[in-house]
């Protein structure tokens, strides 16, 4: 009863009425139109630090390096549910909600991705330890109290990132990715697909009993290379629950590997979203610390270009770990030539767009 109340008076707290009820609707045209016209560019954290700066305020290698934001702007919540002022990569959730509304501001369209803490033994999204994790959450779990307090935590943070009149952000929301690797407590090997579906429903229907009528919702497990339907149907939420499928494509083998893998994936997601009636994107991609410097032009793009990709998001760029360009390495002329090309949309190409 108390739980009932609880959610009851989130929801109306946080429904902010019907003049936002067809703000995902919105948002999957304008997306839809967009792949028309082109595939957009997309960069994680972009405007909190790059290669050689942090935290400075209207910095974004991608800037620097083309002279545009890009279309798409990643964000991550992780570590919101515990309550912590930083996200998981050290970004102040203030921070990340100025960013986030200045993006939205600027014409831009925003994604918020989630790597939460692992609930059960307090380790990160990363620690696999225990097979029992996702199991614990859900009802009857010894956790089940604690991660409702987490989803209220998400769905207090989500509720304020609203424009300048009060109105909520359109945002693709791409909860649990990378489902089908083992490398997060959500993974693979570490629930069922049962489990994984019942994760999936309860961190939707929680949202969406609080009125969030902005959020579409994406669903990316990682590259595979070796999709069937079958196999791919066994986690997919299911058509009434997602807008948007990915994946999270990065090249961490052999550039033949990369190539057969991604080429066979999207083939396959291309097919299935047009089936399903569903968005398509490369959720996040990219190749650490950028060895080979045309590796955008000639290895990755060749292959997005031939399926309805609605756009791309290059990983952060960090010191030790970056996925995009910035000014003084090598990439940057090759990312010029994306820039340059007629058919991938940077922020200036989207941000009369509505
Ligand atoms: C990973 C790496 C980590 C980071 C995490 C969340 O792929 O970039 O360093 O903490 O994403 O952004």
């Amino acid at each position: 009863m108390k739980k009932t109340l609880l959610m009851m008076t989130t929801a109306l707290t946080l429904a902010s009425g019907l003049q936002a009820a067809t703000m995902e609707k919105q948002l999957e045209t304008r997306l839809r139109n967009l792949a028309k016209q082109g595939i957009m560019a997309g960069h994680q954290d972009d405007t909190f630090y790059g290669l050689t700066w942090e935290w400075e305020v209207g910095r974004s290698d991608i800037l620097e390096t083309c002279g545009d934001y890009p279309a798409v702007m990643g964000f991550d919540l992780g570590g919101i549910e515990v309550g912590d002022a930083k996200n998981l990569d050290s970004v102040p959730f203030v921070r990340i909600r100025e960013e986030l509304i200045a993006h939205h501001r600027r014409g831009g369209i925003v994604t918020l991705s989630w790597h939460p803490r692992n609930p059960l033994t307090g380790g990160t999204a990363w620690d696999v330890s225990s097979d029992q994790v996702v199991k614990s959450v859900l009802p009857g779990g010894s956790q089940y109290e604690k991660y409702q307090l987490w989803l209220q935590r998400v769905a207090m943070y989500v509720a304020t990132l609203r424009d300048i009149d009060g109105k909520p952000i359109p945002i693709i929301f791409r909860p649990w990715h990378e489902n089908n690797g083992s490398w997060f407590w959500w993974g693979q090997k570490l629930c069922t697909d049962e489990e994984f579906r019942a994760l999936w429903n309860m961190l939707q229907d929680y949202m969406n009993a609080c009125g969030f009528t902005n959020l579409l919702w994406s669903y990316s497990p990682n590259l595979d290379g070796n999709w069937t339907e079958e196999r791919f149907l066994k986690r997919y939420p299911g058509d009434d629950r997602v807008t948007l499928l990915g994946e999270d494509a990065y090249q961490w083998g052999t550039e033949a590997d990369y190539k057969t893998q991604l080429d066979a994936d999207l083939k396959f997601l291309n097919a299935f979203a047009k089936k399903h009636g569903k968005l398509l994107a490369m959720t996040e991609c990219g190749m650490k610390n950028m060895p080979v410097a045309d590796w955008w032009t000639r290895v990755m793009m060749p292959i997005v270009k031939r399926y309805d990709v609605s756009y791309f998001l290059l990983w952060r760029n960090y010191k030790e770990e970056y996925f995009g360009p910035s000014p003084k390495l090598d990439c940057a002329a090759d990312f010029m030539r994306l820039y340059n090309d007629k058919q991938i949309l940077f922020l200036k190409n989207i941000n009369n767009t509505k």
